[in-house]
């Protein structure tokens, strides 16, 4: 019986920015309040966690636990949480749904207000930590998840009950990267049967977008990428067509987009994270009904450029996705079910598995643009 009492585990912890992460005993405290402590299977690395591992502000985060993809049992429960209990199979979830405010019982958001999402101030809600070293130091949180560690304490609005059938090394995937791309194409965009898609970066969320635009019955899906061996992998995730942004010529690659859909294209995806590429997006989706989603994370201050006179005589949208715009507590159980369906393929994802001792070789494959996605089992 580990309910109530501090558990002495491992966790990854990184000490100072960009550095290996250490693999060290830590001490998590019980769940508090509407919170449940979690036994982490399985996780696996997301492009944000490299993002922050390398992030080097604000400079008091230190030591902080990574981690945000991720399935897990639940261990125990904290006070006043009676939707969850011990033993559910369970996927934490970086953007909070609480199932009760105005936002999360609305079908058009999915941004709680009860509990707005936040990477700041890298704790738990109340604003204390859950973790410490054993020499009696805090170690901060990331995303609400900290998935990095045998054990992990999560609020209930940042965790969704999963079908224990479906394999730990797959439902990891549905934590973050695969939903917020398949998401994004399917509940943002809610892309049509025969429609013409566009995919800015192949990366794991461009290919989760191209996953998902093939699963809404999309005729053409147009990757664009700088690297051309893209195309091979782009195929196998439903890509019918490449654009080498590379090689173009004196063209732009808006113009040559333009030409191939013939006077644009109905969706666009923005997925690498750089204002110029929304840009272009935005300039090769259709005149009159062409919608563009942003899903890349730029650089904190980036700002997007439109001529005014466009956006009144053009009449397109542009639309900004987190987590794809899937409501966690109910759009998770719905992709559980399509991969148990073989309709949703989510094993091509899987390009690596490793223990957890190996973890700084999931950040090396990443960094190294090696992995799709890499699982590391605990
Ligand atoms: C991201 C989404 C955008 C803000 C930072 C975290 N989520 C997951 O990878
Ligand atoms: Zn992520």
């Amino acid at each position: 019986e580990t309910a109530g009492k501090p558990i002495r585990c491992r966790a990854a912890v990184v000490r100072k920015a960009g550095e290996p992460l250490v693999i060290e005993e830590i001490i998590v405290a019980p769940p508090r309040c509407g919170e449940v402590r979690i036994k982490i299977i399985c996780t696996s690395l997301c492009h944000s966690d490299v993002i922050f591992w390398k992030l080097k502000d604000p400079p008091g985060c230190f030591p902080r636990i990574l981690g945000h993809e991720a399935v897990g049992i639940v261990e125990s429960v904290g006070e006043d949480v009676h939707e969850l209990s011990e033993g559910d199979t369970v996927i934490p979830i970086f953007l909070p749904d609480c199932a009760e405010c105005a936002d999360c019982t609305s079908k058009k958001s999915n941004f709680c207000s009860k509990f707005p999402f936040e990477v700041s101030p890298w704790l738990p809600r109340d604003g204390t930590s859950r973790f410490t070293d054993l020499k009696g130091e805090t170690l901060y949180h990331f995303l609400f998840v900290s998935s990095f560690s045998e054990y992990t304490v999560v609020d209930t609005a940042n965790v969704t009950k999963v079908d224990p059938a479906i394999p730990p090394n797959r439902a990891c995937l549905l934590s973050c990267g695969v939903s917020t791309g398949v998401g994004a194409a399917w509940r943002t965009a809610n892309v049509e049967a025969g429609s013409t898609v566009v995919i800015f970066g192949l990366g794991a969320i461009g290919l989760a977008v191209a996953e998902g635009a093939r699963l809404c019955g999309a005729k053409k899906i147009i990757g664009v990428d700088i690297n051309p061996q893209k195309f091979e992998t782009g195929k196998k995730f439903g890509v019918t067509d490449f654009v080498d942004s590379r090689s173009c010529g004196d063209k732009p690659v808006r113009q040559v987009i333009n030409e191939m859909t013939n006077g644009g294209a109905d969706y666009c995806f923005e997925c690498v994270g750089m204002a110029s590429l929304v840009e272009d997006a935005y300039a090769c989706c259709r005149k009159g009904w062409g919608k563009t989603v942003m899903l890349g994370v730029d650089k904190p201050g980036a700002e997007l450029r439109f001529s005014s006179f466009e956006v009144l005589h053009f009449g397109k949208t542009l639309v900004g996705s987190l987590f794809g715009g899937l409501k966690p507590k109910s759009d998770i159980s719905t992709l559980v079910k399509r991969y148990m369906n073989k309709e949703l393929q989510l094993d091509k994802f899987v390009t690596h598995e490793v223990g957890f001792e190996d973890i700084n070789k999931a950040f090396d494959l990443l960094v190294e643009g090696k992995s799709l996605r890499c699982v590391i089992w605990m």
